[in-house]
């Protein structure tokens, strides 16, 4: 389906959370600053989340105060009214539901995280769409604004699943004729809002706002146009509309998160707080840009991108001490960052014949990370979604915690056993055996 012109509507957005008020109501603003109004945000939330925040964006009908910080340290601030209705939230997320299924909503868009691709999420799109379908709504495009690979492709896939086991026929045939789901990449760093950001908008701007937020002043978005009832025109605010995501997100997955995994769990062994202690730490961040450089790029080799210069912006991004975000933000959810970041470089890198050495680098900081987690030792509470703790424990106390780890299916899939993997992960292990000692 291609984008058809529209005069405008609504988009709805689930998960009103920091990275979306930081990220895709930040483009729709820039669009109406330019005095294009023609689409607005209505938001709400899933879950009964952070109902401060809710609360406070309900009062101000959705305004805030985004502050951003660029890599020399100097502080911006904007006033954010793209969101032009905050839902409540309700046990039968009937305002939720409503919105999405009124006809001038048109983009239904979503940041519910990885863990959040499940029935919460699936049953509320699939409500909205069915009553779309009974009420003659209109077709209508699902954007996934999560930092996975193929969001897009990987929701639908989800949401198709979910409707045939609910017996929905019919629905399903509307529901592959009438939506689209774009595939996206996301990029902004945006730590957990932390107290002296509300105090920092109040000095600079007056307003006392308990929903402000910041963000480092870095900002993409990267979306296929294959829109099923128009758009906003993002390309006038930045976006970039393309036919393929692909080498975006495998660039910004690969040379990004998890490059961050690597200074987050280096970090912590080393003793750092905060993400750019460590991307400052030389020691940390050689190891980052051997990942980098030696596995990453070529794996992701031949690309439309410049891959070193890519490299580099974001080594220098998580160098920036104005945005202190924690290591304890960026090693949450490990066991589901593994694979998605790091398993498709040993994979690619073994198929093509090369080495492995820097990669294995990644998973040996991971184990030696688990075992200060299994000892009690971490200086934070550790959450991770997709992490059975009986097994972290298991694997930390076998006699071969490499080879344990690497029998994990959920985390290697096709590569789980593979002798090449736990050698360069032993190897791996030496190396960082400095960082992994005992404070
Ligand atoms: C981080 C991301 O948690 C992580 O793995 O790498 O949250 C990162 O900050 C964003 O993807 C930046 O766009």
């Amino acid at each position: 389906m291609q984008s058809p012109a529209s005069a405008g509507g609504r988009i709805l957005h689930l998960g009103l959370g920091a990275f979306h008020r930081a990220h895709q109501a930040v483009f729709l603003q820039t669009l109406h600053d330019l005095g294009d109004r023609a689409w607005t945000l209505a938001g709400g939330n899933l879950r009964p989340d952070d109902a401060a925040t809710l609360a406070a964006l309900r009062q101000s009908g959705g305004a805030y105060t985004l502050e951003t910080v660029a890599p020399d340290g100097t502080r911006s601030y904007q006033r954010i009214t793209a969101i032009q209705q905050v839902l409540p939230w309700e046990p039968d997320l009937g305002a939720l539901i409503a919105t999405g299924a009124d006809p001038a909503t048109r983009i239904v868009s979503f940041t519910v995280t990885e863990a959040g691709y499940g029935p919460l999420l699936f049953g509320a799109l699939a409500a909205i769409l069915r009553l779309r379908m009974e009420q003659a709504a209109g077709p209508l495009t699902l954007l996934s604004c999560d930092n996975l690979r193929h969001n897009g492709d990987r929701s639908r896939a989800g949401l198709l699943q979910f409707i045939e086991a609910a017996g929905e026929p019919a629905l399903l045939d509307w529901v592959r004729a009438n939506t689209t789901s774009p595939n996206a990449m996301v990029d902004r760093i945006t730590p957990r809002p932390a107290p002296e950001v509300a105090a920092r908008v109040q000095a600079a701007t007056g307003v006392h706002d308990p929903a402000a937020l910041m963000a480092e002043s870095f900002l993409q978005w990267v979306v296929e146009d294959r829109f099923a009832a128009g758009r906003p025109a993002w390309e006038r605010a930045g976006v970039q509309m393309v036919a393929d995501v692909t080498p975006y997100e495998e660039a910004k997955i690969r040379l990004l998160n998890a490059t961050h995994s690597c200074i987050g769990w280096a970090g912590v062994l080393a003793g750092h707080r905060y993400v750019h202690e460590g991307a400052r730490d030389p020691r940390v961040r050689r190891l980052a840009f051997e990942y980098a450089t030696n596995d990453a790029i070529p794996a992701l080799e031949p690309s439309p991108l410049d891959l070193a210069a890519y490299r580099d912006s974001v080594l220098d991004r998580f160098g920036n001490a104005a945005i202190v975000d924690t290591n304890q933000r960026i090693v949450m959810d490990s066991f589901a960052k593994i694979p998605a970041f790091i398993v498709p470089t040993f994979r690619d890198r073994l198929a093509q014949g090369g080495s492995i050495a820097s990669v294995a680098v990644l998973p040996a900081l991971f184990l030696a990370f688990l075992r200060r987690w299994h000892e009690g030792r971490l200086p934070f509470e550790h959450q991770d979604q997709a992490m059975d703790e009986a097994l972290g424990h298991a694997l930390c106390a076998s006699a071969d915690p490499v080879a344990a780890f690497v029998q994990v299916e959920p985390v290697w899939g096709s590569l789980a056993g593979d002798a090449r993997v736990v050698d360069a992960i032993r190897q791996a292990s030496d190396r960082i055996r400095a960082f992994a000692q005992p404070a």
